[in-house]
């Protein structure tokens, strides 16, 4: 059904199971989250959803398109929704992380969220932002090009959203709770998913394997993103190369390889063309996990391209191989080599003159355990994580109202510009004394339409590891990175400022920094956080408060009237 056409009044429309409602030229759409059974792995629990669906349904939008959305909590925990990349321009009241932008939406509860696309063109995901729920609230978000313009490729015959997932057959607010309690790393989980799916390498779960059948000639668009919770995942497909044309809803060069690495929170457009013999093969995909001592599922999930044909099928389909799972070179050496199209119709826009420098140092960390309490992380501790040493404490009123009403006490604007203790941040056998962060809930306040760079350098404290760092409110350039500690006289000379890729997501590699670059041209409150969903929770996070410029248009819109109470 052609969503454009119901554009011009107010009709009732059943899109893939959305409930949608074109009133004065805006689509409306109803989110409604709910407790729905799920049976996978011979095991049947309840497992929060959006109308029912897991995963969620896709939001299909045009580039430059406006929605709303009607988000109705009909669960028992409180949920917010996030709509992951999509910048919303002075509209931080509807990006939906708890106690950063708006209070959670509580049971019963009901919340309208404006959905504004400017310049996102591609793939990207719309989540829960609320403790662990986004395990299995979330789903796809498809821009399609304008009206009368194309793909800068040619259009393929068909496009199919690839999620990524992870599951646990406990519910994931038990996981999370007991992580919090314990002090130590939460219980792995139970099974990767595709499309929901964990495909049949898993025990008792032949059926629960996502097929996509094709036809030999055609060339496929795969949307792929990883809404995995605690991992980097490979992925690949048997005998088939892949071309990479895009990342979080920004076209990239076209880079032909036969495994991707893809981020939490990141999306990757791909090309499958079905140019093999007609058979079933594997799409498979599996952990990137480079810190010693953490663990996780092993296992591969899988789906099948099954070809259309009279034909006998292997058995088992052919299987494609991944790297290793400690593969840091192969995992690098992807996300390093993404680059921008930066062509005369998909210009780039790298701020060249720089108002703002940063270097933020993101740690894993560990926290003396309460007298009271007992703890199992290292020496008995809490497991903790920060940036520049501060290990950020979600406040109990938003900071966007603190900020917006003046309520003092809510947050402070002390997080420091550079590390504020200087050591070998990735040199092994580091002092234990290093491990212990402060806490506290601090920002970075920026004057409207200043540029900033921002060098991430990790640590091999604890565990060394990758942090997917993601940044509301933007999109930004990576301009370089490198293992090591990062070296503010000779690494700006490698910069690349000629097509470096867009991202809203970006991996720091194990042990190693990256730099990016943005124009602070969107007034709000917008918080900035590793993907990796424990490091969420143990403090890798901050904010930045970018604000007014003068101009009337240059500033945040007006809260709406139905924000949720704190
Ligand atoms: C986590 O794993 C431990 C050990 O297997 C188990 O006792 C505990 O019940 C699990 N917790 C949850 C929330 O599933
Ligand atoms: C798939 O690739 C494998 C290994 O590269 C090769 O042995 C096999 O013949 C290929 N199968 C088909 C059907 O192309
Ligand atoms: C995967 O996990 C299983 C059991 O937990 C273990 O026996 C196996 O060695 C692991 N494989 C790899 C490649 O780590
Ligand atoms: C990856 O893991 C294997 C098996 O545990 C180990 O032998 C190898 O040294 C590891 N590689 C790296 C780069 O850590
Ligand atoms: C330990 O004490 C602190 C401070 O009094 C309190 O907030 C916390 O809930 C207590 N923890 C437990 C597990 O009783
Ligand atoms: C930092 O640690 C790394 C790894 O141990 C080592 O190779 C390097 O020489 C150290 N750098 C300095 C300046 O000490
Ligand atoms: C972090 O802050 C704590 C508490 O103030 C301090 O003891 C520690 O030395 C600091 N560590 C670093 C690496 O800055
Ligand atoms: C932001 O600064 C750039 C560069 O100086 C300028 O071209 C642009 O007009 C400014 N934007 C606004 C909204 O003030
Ligand atoms: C839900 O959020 C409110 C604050 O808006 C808080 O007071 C309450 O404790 C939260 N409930 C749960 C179950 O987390
Ligand atoms: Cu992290």
């Amino acid at each position: 059904m052609d969503l454009r056409a119901c554009n011009y009044e107010s009709l009732l429309f059943f899109c893939f199971s959305l409930l949608i409602v074109h009133c004065h030229g805006l689509a409306r759409y109803t989110f409604v989250v709910e407790e729905t059974p799920y049976t996978r792995l011979c095991s049947t629990k309840n497992i929060l959803t959006v109308n029912g669906q897991f995963p969620g349904p896709t939001l299909s939008v045009q580039k430059g398109e406006t929605i709303i959305v009607d988000v109705y909590n009909k669960a028992d925990y409180n949920i917010t929704i996030h709509w992951h990349g999509v910048n919303q321009p002075r509209n931080p009241w509807s990006d939906g992380p708890e106690f950063i932008t708006q209070c959670p939406i509580r049971p019963g509860g009901k919340f309208t969220q404006k959905v504004i696309f400017t310049t996102e063109e591609g793939t990207l995901w719309w989540h829960a932002h609320s403790d662990w729920s986004r395990a299995t609230v979330h789903g796809a978000i498809v821009i399609r090009p304008k009206e009368g313009s194309s793909y800068p490729f040619p259009k393929p015959d068909e496009e199919v959203p690839i999620i990524l997932g992870e599951w646990w057959k406990a519910p994931i607010m038990e996981v999370y709770h007991q992580m919090l309690q314990t002090g130590a790393d939460p219980n792995i989980s139970d099974a990767y998913l595709i499309n929901g799916q964990p495909g049949d390498c898993y025990a008792c779960s032949k059926q629960d394997t996502f097929k996509l059948k094709v036809v030999k000639g055609k060339t496929y668009m795969l949307r792929l993103i990883n809404v995995v919770m605690q991992e980097l995942m490979f992925f690949s497909v048997a005998n088939h190369s892949l071309t990479v044309v895009g990342s979080d809803a920004s076209y990239t060069k076209p880079l032909t390889t036969d495994v991707i690495t893809i981020s939490p929170g990141q999306t990757i457009d791909v090309l499958l063309k079905a140019d093999q013999e007609p058979n079933h093969y594997y799409m498979a995909s599996h952990v990137y996990a480079s810190g010693a001592g953490v663990l996780y599922d092993n296992t591969t999930t899988t789906a099948i391209v099954e070809y259309d044909g009279d034909y006998t099928p292997s058995s088992p389909p052919l299987m494609p191989s991944l790297p290793y799972y400690n593969d840091t070179a192969a995992s690098y050496g992807f996300t390093s080599s993404l680059r921008s199209l930066a062509s005369k119709e998909y210009p780039v826009d790298v701020p060249m003159e720089i108002t703002n420098k940063f270097v933020y140092v993101i740690s894993i960390n560990s926290l003396p355990c309460p007298a009271n309490e007992t703890c199992q992380g290292p020496s008995g501790g809490k497991l903790a994580a920060s940036v520049n040493n501060v290990s950020f404490v979600s406040p109990s009123i938003d900071i966007l109202q603190a900020y917006y009403y003046q309520i003092n006490g809510v947050f402070g604007n002390k997080l420091p510009s550079f590390p504020p203790y200087i050591f070998n941040f990735t040199g092994d056998n580091l002092p234990t004394y290093l491990n212990t962060p402060k806490v506290g809930t601090e920002v970075k306040v920026l004057k409207f339409n200043s540029t900033v760079e921002l060098v991430f350098q990790g640590t091999n404290l604890l565990a060394g590891t990758e942090h997917p760092m993601h940044l509301h409110g933007y999109s930004f350039y990576v301009v370089g990175s490198g293992f090591g500690n990062y070296n503010p006289k000779k690494d700006p000379l490698n910069y690349n400022l000629v097509d470096p890729p867009l991202q809203n997501t970006i991996a720091v590699p194990k042990n190693g920094w990256t730099a990016i670059r943005f124009r602070a041209d969107n007034p709000g409150v917008w918080f900035m956080h590793c993907h990796i969903e424990r490091h969420l929770s143990w403090g890798m996070d901050t904010v930045f408060i970018v604000r007014n410029g003068k101009s009337r248009s240059s500033q945040m819109l007006p809260p709406p009237l139905d924000m949720p109470p704190c």
